[in-house]
């Protein structure tokens, strides 16, 4: 997330910044991430599954017999859970899935009569296939099944399979499994990194090559969706989680803060940022950071990220901050302002956004707004939206061609195909008007 600097010259002198805050480094790639994903690929493809477990044993201490956890164990792991904890993961699938459903409602099929006796259509076809990853990793990101499995699910995939990381214990993360299995996954494996990608797009664990690989995980996790897109289909590459907030004179500081330093924690690489059109409320903010970090048992995350890429920013307008925002186009995006009708009409560029003070970013995060949190970073929002139930479907497209429409479309197909020299193309129209005349 990082302001453009052609924008910020376009605007200045409506703008000051009270902390500016490095830009990010634009989705930037490590060479010898990329080096090491390509070889553990290569070696993968060539020795199959014995590579995938040789790689689980040496990068994950994985030992046991099988990778694959039992229908029974997959149901079980709600048992090692407090009944709360349960309870929360049920509500939050249902819900992610709620949203979803009424998505796909909307998706509908339709045919329609281009010109007498042009029928065209689309037919939504979900995916046979996904294997969704889900990260364990010092945050386990439960809520991550629910938008990965369970919309796949939603969306009709007859076949989602999921592969999460095993802990220190050697075990999967208990919540993440049970978040998987009340979200309907098929297979849960035990399985993580690069492997784990491997083996699902190469269909070493299973019988089939899955045709989609969704879900965040670290910088190697993010490279090997990145080098075997082609061999399956991906979501999107994450970068670190973001958030950036528009709010006025009106907004409580202390809650401004709160959520800037809500997704800071993400990592020391994650970037907060606030726009707003009040000076004082921007000093307000600035000092309850300060504050609240002191507080915070993931300080040595939240603090540092919010040193290096928090920025704070006034706008002398609306329309400034508009730009400024539209400019950064942050992942998650709140507003807190007299004026969040206006902001919501004019906004195009962000992942998912949050209108009024009582819609926080966790909400969201964690299943219980319904909402997808697979969401463009980098400012991928700029040319694509989140995960959604959509995006496990395929709008197939079709035409049916009555007899008596054969000479409107036949005679232009013939003089653009002569034009080209397709001889072959152009036959397929002139027999068809040849049969049509006799
Ligand atoms: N903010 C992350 C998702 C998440 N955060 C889950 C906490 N739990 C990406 O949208
Ligand atoms: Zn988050």
């Amino acid at each position: 997330m990082r302001f453009t600097p052609a924008v910020l010259e376009s605007l200045a002198g409506s703008f000051h910044h009270l902390k500016p805050g490095s830009s990010t480094p634009a989705a930037q790639r490590d060479p010898r991430v990329i080096e090491t994903v390509s070889r553990m690929l290569g070696d993968i493809q060539s020795r199959g599954r014995a590579a995938v477990l040789d790689y689980a044993k040496d990068l994950d201490g994985w030992t046991g017999d099988d990778v694959e956890l039992s229908a029974q164990q997959v149901a079980d792991s709600g048992s090692q859970l407090s009944a709360d904890l349960r309870q929360a993961i049920e509500l939050g699938a249902e819900r992610t899935q709620a949203f979803a459903t009424q998505t796909r409602s909307r998706l509908s099929d339709f045919e329609v009569e281009l010109e007498p006796g042009l029928v065209t259509g689309v037919r939504y076809v979900p995916v046979g296939g996904v294997g969704a990853y889900l990260p364990a990793g010092r945050f386990p990101l439960t809520a991550s099944a629910f938008m990965t499995v369970g919309v796949a699910k939603v969306a009709g995939v007859p076949n989602v399979i999921c592969c999460t990381p095993p802990q220190p214990d050697g075990k999967a993360n208990p919540a993440v499994v049970y978040a998987a299995h009340v979200s309907g996954a098929d297979r849960v494996f035990v399985l993580g990194g690069v492997q784990a990608l491997a083996a699902m797009a190469f269909g070493l664990i299973d019988a089939r090559p899955v045709d989609m690989l969704v879900g965040a995980g670290n910088a190697y996790v993010a490279e090997a969706k990145r080098q075997l897109f082609g061999t399956a289909a991906i979501d999107l590459l994450a970068g670190p989680s973001e958030v950036a907030i528009i709010a006025d004179d009106s907004a409580d500081p202390e809650i401004v803060a709160a959520d800037l330093l809500g997704q800071a924690e993400h990592g020391v690489n994650s970037p907060a940022a606030l726009v707003t059109t009040s000076e004082t409320l921007g000093k307000a903010v600035l000092e309850a950071i300060d504050e609240q970090r002191k507080i915070l048992s993931t300080a040595d995350i939240c603090g540092p990220a919010w040193d290096d890429f928090g920025s704070v920013t006034v706008a002398d307008d609306n329309e400034t901050a508009v730009a400024l925002m539209d400019d950064l186009a942050p992942e998650h995006l709140e507003l807190m302002t007299r004026d969040d009708d206006y902001f919501h009409d004019h906004l195009t560029n962000y992942g998912s956004l949050f209108i009024g003070p009582w819609s926080t970013v966790a909400y969201s995060d964690k299943g219980m707004a319904g909402t997808n949190h697979v969401l463009p970073t980098a400012g991928g929002a700029k040319h694509s939206a989140g995960l959604s139930v959509g995006r496990f479907l395929k709008p197939l497209t079709w035409q049916r061609i009555a007899r008596d429409t054969t000479p409107q479309l036949a005679r232009a197909v013939q003089v653009i195909s002569d034009s080209e020299a397709m001889a072959a193309h152009s036959a397929t129209a002139t027999r068809r008007l040849a049969l049509y005349q006799h």
